[in-house]
């Protein structure tokens, strides 16, 4: 591109003077000295997931990590067992490729590299939205001891994560030379978790936090209650869980939950529950009918198709806004998550209200009869449940239905801005649009990219329109497509046509785990690696330093990634033949 340049320029020099000459003579230096440096410098690989943001390794080079490595850390109740976890995950081989890339010279002459000294200047910051994850690592040319110096131990975490993928191979090389200042784009990035239509256990959800953790991930949000069952121990409404979970061994007791919110600050993850309602609420009518609607009923006609039935449920059932016994129930319920999980997000629900549910209830009926809506039903739920959960000091999270859906909506006037966070799922960017449009905060999930349940096949349709010859979904009768493979997820904008000002209010992004047909055998596969597709993105950006999206050299990392979460214990599945890894580049 340089040389087509000072091509063009040389005609006009006919028409001009000495300056021109100068200024092309300039622009031939610039590009004879920044050309080279631009290829091999700014182009210089890193097999770091997610990328950092900056980072300068002029001579990718390796030198041999002292068996007596160590990792000096402030002590820190978090902070101390994580450097701990990682000084193990470091040191042993077995979490590891085996060979160190071939784009990296490792000099097993040199000096070892012995230490890595941790610095925080801020011990007191607590894990909450928006809390500093940057930092900054160096490790020196001439090995002895690297730094990592954060603001707060989550950005420790951060960069200990960095220096652990920058050690390959037996024996163990470890990158010199390097300096990393990295920090995120967007402040939520997470995974969100479905454990009420199949159960998952304690150590399922571990390992996915470990793993989230690992790809830089900081938000589980844990869809603990839906209408299939309730497995969550509360303990003021233990009848809940007694009754509406699937077994007594399919259940979370308070000290599940304390591990795993303790699990959670160890890696960096905070843990924000998801309590749905008033829809997706089938389960609790197990402990109390009287408060559900429309529990255990089909509320559509006989002969609806597949593709046209909610979220595989027969009856989603609906929370009565108009019983009194409701909230009261309600309330314990909150108040317990709320003592149970120190997240100050509460995730709220209120998606896919059906009107044929509640239009089944006779004391629905009767207040639709005196002229209410069922807009005005829901309105009621929001303003008899929100003002409560923000008492508690809590941000309400609910998913978009509850100011978007075509017929059951409330009024904006009754969100408060400042309480309230809307997550988007249908239409793509259009949603996300309408939400910040209006002065919202976003978390965006739009489920053509981030629905990973939709992994290997259609959802729940039928497939009858499809066309095999064209591979035409037909209309309205697939769930799933697009296909949601990492490259897609990958290259999902979540800020894509929204002004500065909007964007601003756009927090991050969440891929989504339903599942209806997702349980612990398919769990790691489905989430990885293309949850760790959406975690580059959030954090560092899918483009390269000119802008262009950062395709194949993203393959080969994540390509390299991959094998090594399944080093350490994470099935995440293959993306390239085993061949790719040992022919690099
Ligand atoms: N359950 C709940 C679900 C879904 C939602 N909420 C869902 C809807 C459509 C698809 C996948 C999942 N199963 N509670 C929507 C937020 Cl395609």
């Amino acid at each position: 591109s340089c040389l087509i340049y000072i091509l063009i320029t040389i005609p006009s020099m006919k028409f001009m003077a000495s300056p021109v000459l100068l200024i092309v003579i300039f622009i031939f230096m610039f590009c004879l000295f920044t050309s080279p440096i631009q290829s091999t410098q700014s182009v210089a690989t890193i097999n770091v997931w997610p990328k950092p943001r900056t980072f300068s390794w002029p001579n990718p080079t390796a030198h041999l990590l002292s068996p007596n490595f160590n990792i000096i850390s402030p002590s820190h109740r978090y902070l101390s067992p994580a450097a701990h976890r990682y000084l193990r995950l470091i040191v042993s081989e077995h979490y590891r490729p085996l060979v160190t890339p071939s784009s990296v010279h490792f000099n097993t002459s040199a000096y070892p590299l012995n230490t890595l000294n941790i610095t925080v200047s801020d011990l007191s910051a607590q894990l909450h939205h928006g809390v500093d994850e940057s930092y900054s690592l160096a490790v020196p040319v001439h090995g002895g001891v690297a730094n990592i110096k954060a603001k707060t131990v989550w950005g420790a975490m951060r960069g200990l994560e960095t220096f652990s993928q920058l050690v390959w191979g037996n024996p163990s090389a470890v990158a010199v030379g390097l300096q990393v200042w990295d920090s995120p784009l967007f402040p939520h990035r997470g995974v969100m978790l479905d454990t009420s239509r199949n159960f998952y256990g304690v150590d399922d959800i571990l390992r996915t936090i470990k793993a989230m953790s690992q790809n830089k991930l900081n938000v589980f949000h844990w869809h603990i209650t839906d209408s299939h069952s309730f497995p969550l121990v509360v303990p003021s409404e233990p009848e809940l869980a007694a009754k509406g979970s699937y077994g007594s061994e399919m259940q979370y007791s308070p000290a599940d939950v304390n591990r795993i919110v303790r699990f959670g600050f160890e890696h960096g993850v905070r843990v924000l529950p998801e309590i749905d309602s008033p829809g997706h609420t089938g389960s609790w009518a197990e402990a109390y009918p009287e408060i559900v609607a429309c529990a255990n009923m089909f509320w559509w006609p006989a002969g609806t198709e597949w593709a046209d039935r909610l979220a595989s449920e027969p009856g989603t059932g609906h929370l009565n806004p108009l019983k009194p016994k409701t909230y009261q129930v309600l309330k314990n319920v909150i108040g317990d998550v709320v003592n149970l999980f120190p997240e100050l997000f509460y995730h709220s629900g209120a998606d896919e209200i059906i009107p044929g549910c509640w239009k089944a209830d006779k004391t629905i009926q009767s207040f639709l009869s005196n002229n209410g809506t069922l807009s005005e039903v829901l309105e009621i739920f929001i303003n008899s449940t929100l003002p409560y959960i923000v008492s508690l000091n809590r941000t309400v999270v609910y998913w978009e239905d509850v100011l978007l859906d075509d017929i059951i909506k409330v009024r904006a006037s009754i969100l408060p801005k400042e309480n309230v966070i809307l997550q988007s799922w249908n239409n793509g960017h259009k949603n996300t649009k309408r939400i910040v449009s209006s002065g919202y905060r976003a978390i965006v999930s739009s489920s053509d990219f981030y629905y990973l349940d939709c992994g290997h096949g259609d959802f729940i349709g039928n497939n009858s329109k499809y066309d095999h010859q064209t591979g035409d979904h037909g209309d309205g009768d697939s769930w799933c497509g697009p296909f949601k493979t990492w490259q897609n997820v990958y290259n999902y904008d979540i800020d894509y046509g929204l002004t500065e000002e909007e964007a601003k209010l756009v927090l991050g992004g969440e891929v989504a785990l339903w599942s209806e047909q997702a349980d612990p055998t398919v769990l790691d596969s489905r989430i990885w690696p293309r949850a760790s597709a959406m975690a580059e993105t959030l954090w560092s950006g899918n483009k390269d330093e000119k802008g262009v999206k950062r395709y194949a050299e993203a393959t080969d990392r994540l390509n390299e990634w991959r094998n090594r979460m399944v080093r350490r214990g994470i099935g995440a599945e293959p993306i390239q033949p085993l061949w790719c890894i040992r022919n690099p580049g």
